[in-house]
Parts: structure tokens; C-alpha cells; sequence
């Protein structure tokens, strides 16, 4: 498994500046306060250090709702129906998040190709699906599960409903810095039980990925991330601290719940809101049901980023190569030639 947190120190050459800033100052305290309000930017580019920050509950700057969209259903897939918020034409890209799409099958998503390094989330809500890829990695992700898949150079698979009825989830795409785009493919699984939960004070959160309410995911984020479920009952409130830099955003799942600010109009299911600047979030269940909600934040990448389809990169050159390797089955799609996964032969694709 790859570690990033080590990677960003070796890729890291402010560490050098700094230690070169420091010995051409004369040390004095307020030059120590100097070289300290130098130092900590870059520390937060580590991700155990963002999550501590996300550790403390202080909310000193609230962050506003700045944008609203409903997710309407449109097909994707073979028979899927998708709720797709980030990646429709209104909100393309909000950095470093490419797409999230709330999934329903029956159908599901044949054979098809990822480049880019960019990463799939796949949360299950209800019911399950299988996957199968070109590695001959196989399995099937049951609700309250989690697969968290790290495309980088290349990956075709299939994504298929595993039962009866209708399967539900969320699928996330994360983008990757230039630097990470062509690594290894990898996975990172975890099953319901593997989730970190706590509850208090009538909130419930689990944890995705990140830190919160004193719990932390174990999933290692090449570009830092948060991603936490919260289930709310009547009459409670959280506050969630957010790192500032950070992009973030909430998507609703159940029930109705108040964001941002406590006068403003409540929100039902399958609305995207954006968060504007500050540190953390402000939600209260003023309903007399439960609530639930995901809130997803990303340091953003602030990166070129051209995407066809399930190739993201940073140029059009980039583009042209990834659709060449993937026709021609090299660069990472070596394996591609003749392959036809047993998930689609046994659903007739
Ligand atoms: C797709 C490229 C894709 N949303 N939600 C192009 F990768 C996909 C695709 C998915 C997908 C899969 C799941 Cl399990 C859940 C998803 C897109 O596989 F649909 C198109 N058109
Ligand atoms: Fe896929």
C-alpha cells in the first residue's frame, strides 16, 4: 500500500526554503512567530494533521450554504438510474471532486475503463453489487459498505446489481494531483462493521474517511478528504469543524435538516448544498423525524482538468493518450486485450 503521507514530505521542497528562511533570520521571538505562521500551511497538507484540526468542535466561522441544486434521476449505465449533483453541466468540477452520483439499479455498469488518477468511492445504502476487474479482482459490496478505488493508470471493470430489487448507494469521483495520476490501481475495502461510529447527544456519525466526534477512518486519502454520514434525531444540532481551505459540501439522504444557518429554509433529500468559506459546519434537525446527511470536504488541487468520460487528466494530449493505451491495450491496459468480465457474460452484455 502506498503511503502519501510520506510521499508528500519527500515530494516537499518548501521544507528546504523554510529551513533556509530560518537560518537568515536572527532569532528573536517575533521572528519565531514568523517562521511558525511560515511553517504551518504546510504541515496542514498532511492528512493526520487535518484531521486533527477537524478533531475540535469549535466553529468559530460558520460556513454559509452558497449553492442548492436538487439531483434529478437521468440513466446512466445499462438500466441504472443516477441522482447526479457534481459533474452535471450547472457543477462540473468542485475541486477535487469530479462527480457523485446517487445510484439506483436494476441495470448496472458493464465493462467499461478508468484513467486519470482519480479515486471511486462506492457507498452501499441498500442492497449490494458486484464488481469484477481485469486483474480478476472480484467482489460485492453490501449496504453500509465501502469501496474506495484508486483508478490511477488504469482499470476496466464491470459494476453489477448483486440482488433482487433495487440496489442503492453513492458513488464519489475524487481527482488526483498530476503527481499521483499514473500510479498503481489499488483498493481499499471496508465492510460495515469496519466503519468507525460514535453517537452523542441524539447525532450519530460515521466515518468515512477523516476524523470526527473522536473516531477516524482508517482509509488512507492520496488527496485529503472527509467523508462522514450523519444521522441526526429531532430537536439535535451538530457542529462539525471543516479545515478552511478545504472545498465542502453536504448532500442530503434522508429526512429534513437545517444548514448553514439555523433560520434558513429546511432542505429535503437528494439536494447538493455548496458550503462557502469558514471552518466548520452548522446543521440542526428541527423536524420530527430523522435526518440524514453526508459531508464531504477536499483540499482542492487548483489543476488543469480535461475529462472524457472515465478518463481524467490534465491536458488534451493526456486525453488522446489515455483513449490510445486503452484501444491499443498498453500502458496499464495490458490486460484489457480479450478480457470480458464474467459479471457481464452472465448478465447477457
Ligand atoms: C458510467 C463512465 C463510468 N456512476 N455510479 C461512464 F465509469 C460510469 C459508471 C458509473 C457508476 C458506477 C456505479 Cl457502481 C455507481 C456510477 C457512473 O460506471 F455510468 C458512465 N456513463
Ligand atoms: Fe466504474
Amino acid at each position: 500500500m502506498m503511503d502519501s503521507r510520506r510521499k508528500y514530505y519527500a515530494d516537499s521542497p518548501s521544507i528546504y526554503i523554510y529551513i533556509y528562511i530560518y537560518t537568515h533570520i536572527y532569532i528573536s521571538e517575533v521572528d519565531f512567530i514568523v517562521f511558525l505562521l511560515v511553517l504551518l500551511p504546510d504541515w496542514c497538507i498532511d492528512n493526520s494533521f487535518n484531521h486533527q484540526i477537524s478533531m475540535s468542535d469549535a466553529v468559530r466561522e460558520a460556513r454559509p450554504v452558497v449553492r442548492k441544486f436538487l439531483a434529478r434521476q437521468q440513466r446512466e449505465g445499462v438500466g441504472a438510474v443516477v441522482r447526479r449533483s457534481i459533474g452535471r453541466p450547472e457543477i462540473k468540477y468542485f475541486d477535487p471532486f469530479l462527480a457523485l452520483d446517487e445510484f439506483s439499479v436494476p441495470g448496472g455498469f458493464p465493462d467499461h475503463p478508468h484513467r486519470g488518477g482519480f479515486e471511486t468511492v462506492t457507498y452501499m445504502l441498500q442492497g449490494a453489487i458486484t464488481h469484477e476487474d481485469f486483474e480478476g479482482h472480484k467482489g460485492t459490496i453490501e449496504a453500509g459498505d465501502v469501496q474506495w478505488m484508486t483508478a490511477g493508470r488504469g482499470i476496466v471493470h464491470s459494476e453489477m446489481p448483486a440482488g433482487e430489487g433495487t440496489q442503492k448507494g453513492l458513488q464519489l469521483w475524487i481527482n488526483l494531483s498530476s503527481r499521483y495520476k499514473m500510479i498503481e490501481p489499488r483498493y481499499q475495502e471496508m465492510c460495515n462493521t469496519d466503519i468507525a461510529e460514535a453517537a452523542r447527544d441524539g447525532v450519530k456519525v460515521r466515518v468515512i474517511a477523516g476524523e470526527a466526534m473522536g473516531v477516524s477512518s482508517t482509509v488512507h486519502t492520496i488527496t485529503p478528504t472527509m467523508y462522514l454520514d450523519f444521522t441526526i434525531k429531532p430537536g439535535s444540532h451538530i457542529r462539525q469543524a471543516i479545515p478552511p481551505t478545504w472545498n465542502a459540501f453536504v448532500y442530503t439522504l434522508e429526512g429534513e435538516g437545517t444548514f448553514g444557518n439555523s433560520r434558513s429554509t429546511p432542505v429535503s433529500p437528494h439536494h447538493l448544498l455548496l458550503l462557502g468559506p469558514g471552518d466548520g459546519l452548522n446543521a440542526w434537525n428541527r423536524s420530527g423525524r430523522a435526518m440524514r446527511f453526508l459531508l464531504v470536504g477536499g483540499e482542492p488541487l487548483e489543476e488543469a482538468v480535461v475529462q472524457h468520460g472515465p478518463f481524467v487528466m490534465n491536458s488534451q494530449e493526456e486525453i488522446e493518450q489515455a483513449v490510445e493505451d486503452y484501444e491499443s491495450c498498453s500502458n496499464g491496459f495490458e490486460k484489457a486485450r480479450c478480457w470480458k468480465s464474467e459479471l457481464s457474460t452472465a448478465f447477457g452484455y
